[in-house]
């Protein structure tokens, strides 16, 4: 049947070593059988040292990249990566206004792990006011929830306290990515779902520098999930598990901050 496979799409930046961002994306989406297509927004000069440049598209440009995935492909679930600045998020959120490319997932990428901020301070009430109350799925880290909420997040009481307010600012379902802390074997990814129903995800604590798209590739694996029928329960459980096995599976490539394996 024409347009029956799962389609899905990432509107988010390029990294060009390969290890974040849309590429990340695509790779994930490769690996986990959907048909993946890519909106770019912006593009990075980066390597495993860190990012040097960046370059933001034209939203002209971006605009007709949607237009075009619309007018042809069945595109089941979307996630946002990069936005990069005020103009660029407002584009975006005017496009996921007028075309409807199914459920949305926003990983509200501020900064990288190597400190570089993706998305401009002007843009943080535009993010909170116009795209969250869009989205079906969000998956902030850390400093993510921190910023966006305000709270500090220093116990399990202000971790589901961020997620309630996530969920009061439109929100439908959180996946709040956990902080690695002390020496702990463990990461606690709290889950609060738009039913009420809230659960902790644990997984083991990987001590590698190869973690590089982890964020991306996990959003990424939600979208391709749901657009392969999962529930979002489930595609979230999938994902999270996914990404571990990606982390665990080392590439040693680059010298500093490597990328994870999506090859498992
Ligand atoms: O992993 C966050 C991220 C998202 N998008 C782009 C990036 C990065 C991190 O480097 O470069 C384009």
């Amino acid at each position: 049947m024409i347009n029956d496979f799962p389609q899905v799409l990432t509107i988010a930046g390029s990294d060009c070593d390969g290890s974040a961002g849309m590429q990340a994306d695509m790779n994930t989406f490769f690996a986990r059988k959907v048909y993946g297509m890519s909106v770019l927004t912006a593009c990075v000069a980066g390597n495993s040292f860190g990012i040097e440049a960046s370059e933001i598209l034209d939203s002209e440009f971006i605009e007709k990249q949607c237009e075009v995935l619309d007018s042809d492909f069945n595109i089941k679930a979307v996630k946002t990566g990069m936005m990069a600045n005020l103009k660029t998020i407002k584009t975006v959120i005017d496009l996921l206004k007028k075309y409807d490319f199914g459920t949305l997932v926003v990983d509200p990428v501020i900064i990288t792990k190597h400190g570089n901020m993706l998305l401009e301070n002007e843009a943080y009430d535009e993010l909170k006011e116009n795209l969250l109350p869009l989205a079906d799925v969000i998956t902030p880290n850390y400093y993510e929830t921190q910023k966006i909420t305000g709270l500090k997040l220093e116990n399990e009481s202000e971790i589901k306290k961020a997620a309630q307010m996530l969920q009061q600012m439109g929100v439908k379902n959180i996946l709040l990515k956990g902080e690695h802390s002390g020496s702990s074997e463990v990461v606690d990814d709290f889950v609060l779902l738009e039913n009420g129903e809230s659960f902790w995800q644990t997984h083991n604590y990987v001590d590698t520098t190869h973690i590089n798209g982890t964020g991306d590739t996990l959003s990424a694996c939600i979208v391709a999930e749901i657009a392969k029928g999962k529930s979002i329960k489930d595609a979230i459980k999938a994902a999270e598990n996914y990404t571990y096995q990606c982390i665990a599976h080392l590439i040693d490539v680059g010298h500093k901050f490597g990328p994870i394996n999506h090859w498992n």
